[in-house]
């Protein structure tokens, strides 16, 4: 948790120009704007930063395949993402961009610093090369086998398979990427970043990050095991021109001056608004919101390149966990994809409903999976039924039952309830749990709702006006709180519920603490449903646009490939084929200990009797003896396996699983298997039924 009382800055992870924003995106910025924004109405001093990521290969392939320049491109993007973050209330101070000159200056300025220190050296190394294209072929360029865990890799990173930097000349077997040529290596002049000097300081550090535990705890493993010294240089015209001598024709890493532009922007920031940015970057704190797959490279290089220029490091990382759609993996290609604005904006749904959804939805580092159901189901429920439906009974009565606002005190539970879920929802942002914070708005949103339908105004209202005007006093005070608590979630419906009230205002001009003031107007608003239902309908529509997609998507893959569909999953599940970029699971960030690993009982198990669950064409139910019993397992194998093949078969078993039920059969343990094929986890060696497996 940060308690901060001093000048804090707040960035979010910068987007590449080189593709449109998705709901993967917001993941990160959505809880980054919740979070400054609620800080902000405590009272807290906050700079909220972010830009574009211009630099590096990916943005110069497009460039190249659309025939114009890496500034063009970048701009159109820049453009692109800085009105989708408006248009769904992500605001930003300042929104740059990495390549215009104050990043240009900052980074110049932090490498020259870094080389005075001694932390940057020159190195000759066998870099990839075209022979075909005659260049060479940095990052992007180039694709090859991953030296660390043998799957198919791309430039600087092995995307398919460990998810590691990898440093240039490190790839196996490279080959072009634009051309397929297979390279040669040659060799050329490159610097590096000492970063194996930075180990001690690291390890000091960052036991005293604070942000997520995930981040922490990666980046505190990768430190412990490696930490091997980081080229930090590039062969290409588009980039920060590397200030060594002698460095003609290199610019610097993309991941040198991405981090660099949180800080440039905040120059440009503090430039144009008459305001100290060192005060920020030199006493104040730094938050930086990302999302789980750059943990490393905000937590070991970034912290080791300020700290080695003299800078502050991070005093917080907060990294989101990925996003699903339906169940499935991100991808543009299969047409997994929710764009932000044809999908979304597009449709007319308000942003609110998706910030609500990105922050409520699972913890801030677990995976989010997103699905129209879901949206629709959670919108209707939660919002709609509860929260709405408690602010416009309350509302409705007032104004066309009652007729005027009562008079009376608030009585004292009531603002006891408030004051608990004020401390309640600071607790959690500060400790960066969005969802729980967002929880406990709603919770007294449902603590009204409750009240309210207990209490029974409306039938008050003709037996006891005074205990009506009682009741309906402190429902309005309850739903002034709400108002003021929910902005940060959903700034435009808190600013119509606040208008209902009565106010003239903005309800963000308001510090949250308002919530104990007593209601003041003497008259209130226009007063009108708040939220609007999601139809079954409208929810349809939108499901048919992804399921458009997807199709489109398997039958443009189908013919590149000039494959039937049969023949691909065949292939796909035989285990020949090695994953596509899609098919791979992130390794998740979600650290576990071996103290937790130790509270799973495995043992050897063998099947005795098998049989298929009747109504239930996925289900077979197993008995299984596990050396001092016969346990009876249900599991969904039942499209992948036959009854009679699987008795007599030995496999690994959980035994202390609570016990649960499925389609009426008990099951009283769980097996393990792999992939979409179910393939079972068995052992390799024969041992007896009930061996414990460590
Ligand atoms: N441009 C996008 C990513 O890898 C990358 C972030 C830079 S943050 C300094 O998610
Ligand atoms: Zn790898």
């Amino acid at each position: 948790m940060i308690l901060m009382n001093k000048p804090t800055v707040v960035t979010c992870g910068l987007p590449y120009t080189n593709g449109l924003c998705h709901l993967g995106h917001l993941r990160t910025y959505i809880p980054g704007d919740f979070y400054v924004r609620y800080l902000r109405r405590l009272g807290e001093d906050i700079v909220f930063i972010c830009g574009s990521d211009n630099h590096g290969t990916p943005i110069v392939v497009s460039a190249e395949a659309e025939g114009v320049s890496p500034r063009t491109i970048s701009e159109r993007y820049h453009k692109h993402f800085d009105e989708i973050f408006k248009a769904t209330g992500v605001r930003f101070d300042r929104f740059g961009m990495t390549d215009d000159p104050a990043n240009h200056a900052r980074t110049t300025q932090i490498l020259k610093a870094l080389i005075e220190k001694g932390y940057v050296y020159e190195k000759v190394i066998q870099q990839s090369y075209c022979p075909k294209c005659g260049r060479f072929l940095p990052d992007r360029y180039v694709e090859g086998t991953c030296p660390y865990c043998g799957k198919h890799a791309r430039g600087d990173e092995c995307d398919q398979g460990c998810g590691r930097h990898l440093e240039p000349g490190e790839i196996l077997d490279p080959v072009c990427a634009t051309c397929g040529t297979k390279a040669e290596l040659r060799e050329q002049k490159h610097y590096y970043f000492k970063l194996s000097a930075f180990r001690d300081y690291l390890l000091e550090y960052l036991p005293t990050l604070k942000g997520t535990v995930n981040a922490r705890n990666y980046a505190i493993g990768w430190v412990e095991n490696e930490l091997m010294d980081w080229c930090i240089t590039r062969m290409l015209d588009w980039g920060v021109a590397f200030p060594a001598e002698g460095a003609d024709g290199l610019v610097c890493y993309v991941w040198v001056d991405a981090p660099i532009g949180y800080m440039s922007f905040t120059e440009e920031w503090a430039a144009a608004n008459n305001a100290d940015w060192k005060k920020y970057w030199m006493e104040g704190d730094r938050v930086h919101f990302i999302g789980s797959d750059i943990i490393y490279h905000h937590c070991v290089f970034w912290p080791a390149m300020l700290h080695g220029a003299g800078y502050e490091p991070p005093s917080a990382v907060v990294a989101s966990g990925m996003v699903t759609i339906d169940g499935e993996k991100f991808s543009k290609s299969r047409g997994n994809v929710v764009w932000t604005k044809e999908d979304y904006l597009d449709k007319g749904l308000p942003a609110d409903y998706l910030r609500y959804y990105l922050l409520d939805y699972t913890s801030h580092t677990r995976e989010l999976d997103f699905s129209w159901k879901e949206f629709q189901a959670r919108i209707n429920n939660e919002l709609v039924n509860t929260f709405g439906n408690f602010a416009n009974r309350t509302l409705n009565l007032i104004k066309n039952k009652l007729g005027h606002i009562p008079e009376c005190a608030v009585e004292a539970p009531v603002f006891e309830e408030i004051s608990k879920s004020l401390a309640a929802i600071e607790e959690a942002v500060r400790a960066f749990e969005f969802k729980a914070a967002v929880d406990n708005i709603l919770l007294l949103a449902s603590y009204g709702n409750s009240y309210i339908s207990n209490e029974a105004p409306w039938k008050l209202l003709k037996t006891d006006v005074p205990r009506a005007e009682q009741v309906l006093r402190n429902c309005l005070q309850i739903v002034k709180a709400c108002a003021l608590v929910m902005q940060p979630a959903m700034p435009d419906f808190a600013q119509k519920l606040w208008e209902m009230l009565g106010y003239q205002d903005t309800v963000e001009a308001h510090p949250v603490s308002d919530a104990m003031v007593p209601f003041e107007n003497t008259v209130l608003g226009d007063v009108k449903p708040l939220f609007a239902r999601i139809e079954d309908a409208q929810r349809e529509e939108l499901e048919a646009v992804l399921a458009k997609r997807a199709k489109e998507a398997k039958e443009a893959s189908a013919k590149s490939e000039g494959k039937s569909e049969g023949k691909k999953d065949e292939k796909k599940n035989s285990g020949e084929k090695p994953m596509t970029e899609e098919e791979f699971e992130p390794i998740s960030t979600d650290i576990v200990t071996i103290d937790d690993v130790a509270k799973f009982d495995l043992r050897v198990g063998e099947v005795v009797k098998c049989e298929k669950v009747e109504k239930a064409d996925r289900l077979l139910r197993l008995q299984v003896d596990i050396g001092c019993e016969v346990r009876q397992i249900v599991s969904s194998i039942a499209k992948e396996y036959t009854p009679e093949e699987m008795v007599g078969k030995k496999i690994i078993v959980i035994v202390n699983l609570k016990p649960a039920k499925f389609r009426g059969e008990e099951s009283n343990g769980m097996l393990f298997a792999a992939g979409e094929s179910a393939s079972l986890l068995i052992p390799l060696r024969d041992v007896p039924n009930g061996t414990k497996v460590h």
